[in-house]
């Protein structure tokens, strides 16, 4: 990395967006100005590892060199052409994206909340079409504690009062039922229910694992009850719990799989409704759609990451290094951390709220060169690139060490 020309400091552009920036977020005070693999570096030439990885939209690094020569090839090629007509990148990645999951159709769109208000609405079509629900009575089922995305609907069936709070009026037709609960979900499905769509991890809620069992009986309570098991693995997928997605742990497979987030390698936003084809093929022409989804540097970038999924080294990594974690967490067992959570290199560390609140801990961390996020209360969350080295995980880990004994 060479030296930034820094024009402005970072103290600067922090203050100059006050007045010109919508308020929607509360970021830590660090003005990231370039970042290679693990590491970002700020305006005033900082170097910080990012043990967040942008929610796992950075899942192989920052600027992995693959992905940045697939995308770099299609910008001097083609970059856009709607879906008004064919694009020549579009085919391979659905083929090798539907393979990478073991279904049969993609949907492309962009983000994640795009993604999750598509798989709501072939959820619905389906209902009517091939469950026999009749006309605008479908119900979706949620998990309490969700995080879907921001759209108005979405928000609507959030439990988090922050997130939806003046928002309303909401969409009907959604049922929230607490998460990790069989019996009570058991109890919300019946014959209108078009789906059940959750998490198989929870992160927003703090990195959240169900019981072992817990996705076995979504799976065959969804069966038996003929509706579908929509899995938003927008953030739990593309390897970041050691598998390709994170219902593999329970051998499922669900009816519709959600991905976002890392699908486009941390350079472009890219997402997907997978699905077989008695369930994405109730789409029409005309019936659905996005300007940019499915676009050629998209579809290119996309095809990288699936190709980077492919090797199984990403999902190995993470199962490896998911180990030291965990072994580095249970060591800080009673030195300040509470408990924690972890598949992967995923963790939700619930930090003793003696010690300061999640956001307090966060902020020490970057002071000493690490960037995580805060979750709810005091619990923080750990989610390297999966090419972060054995070193630079088990640095971070005695930087968390060093912060909470500091803060004791
Ligand atoms: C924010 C959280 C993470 C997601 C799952 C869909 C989406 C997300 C499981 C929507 C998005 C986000 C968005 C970001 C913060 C972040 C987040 F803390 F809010 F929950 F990652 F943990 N499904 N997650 O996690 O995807 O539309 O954003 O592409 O909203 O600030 P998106």
């Amino acid at each position: 990395m060479t030296a930034p020309v820094r024009t402005r400091s970072s103290e600067d552009l922090i203050r100059a967006e006050g007045p010109v920036l919508a308020h929607n977020y509360h970021p830590l005070p660090v003005v990231v100005a370039r970042a290679e693999g693990a590491w970002v570096e700020d305006v005033e030439g900082r170097r910080y590892l990012d043990m967040l990885a942008g929610y796992s939209a950075l899942n192989f690094g920052h600027r992995n060199p693959a992905l940045i020569a697939a995308a770099h090839e299609q910008l001097d090629r083609l970059t856009l052409t709607s879906r008004a007509f064919h694009n020549d990148r579009l085919a391979g990645f659905a083929e090798r994206l539907a393979a990478l999951t073991g279904l049969d159709m993609v949907l492309p769109m962009n983000t994640g909340a795009e993604a999750v208000e598509s798989g709501i609405k072939v959820a619905r079509k389906w209902a009517y079409e091939v469950k026999g629900v009749p006309a605008d009575r479908a119900t979706i089922v949620v998990a309490a504690e969700n995080f879907h995305g921001r759209t108005t609907t979405i928000v609507g069936f959030s439990t988090d009062e922050t997130a939806r709070a003046g928002f309303g009026p909401f969409a009907p037709g959604f049922r929230i039922v607490p998460y990790n609960d069989l019996a009570a979900l058991e109890a919300a499905v019946d014959e209108t229910t078009a789906a059940v769509l959750i998490e198989p991890i929870q992160g927003e809620a703090g990195v959240i694992i169900p019981d072992d069992g817990y996705l076995t009986g979504v799976r065959e309570l969804t069966r038996r009850m003929n509706c579908l098991f929509v899995a938003d693995e927008i953030q739990s997928g593309l390897g970041r719990t050691g598998r390709t997605l994170a219902v593999e742990h329970e051998r499922v497979v669900p009816d519709v799989v959600l991905l976002g987030k890392a699908l486009g390698g941390g350079i472009v936003p890219v997402s997907a409704v997978v699905a077989d084809r008695e369930v994405l093929g109730v789409l029409r022409p005309g019936e659905h759609g996005s300007t940019f989804g499915g676009n050629p540097l998209a579809a290119a970038v996309g095809t990288a990451v699936v190709e980077l999924l492919e090797t199984g080294a990403f999902q190995r990594r993470a199962a490896e290094l998911g180990t030291v974690l965990r072994d580095g967490l249970t060591g800080l067992v009673g030195k300040g951390v509470v408990g924690f959570r972890a598949r992967g290199l995923w963790a939700g560390v619930d930090i003793d709220p003696a010690l300061g609140t999640g956001r307090e801990i966060s902020a020490r961390l970057m002071n000493e060169g690490v960037l995580v996020k805060d979750t709810h209360g005091s619990t923080i969350r750990l989610a390297p690139p999966l090419t972060i080295t054995e070193e630079e995980l088990l640095d971070a880990l005695s930087t968390l060490e060093r912060v909470l004994v500091g803060a004791a």
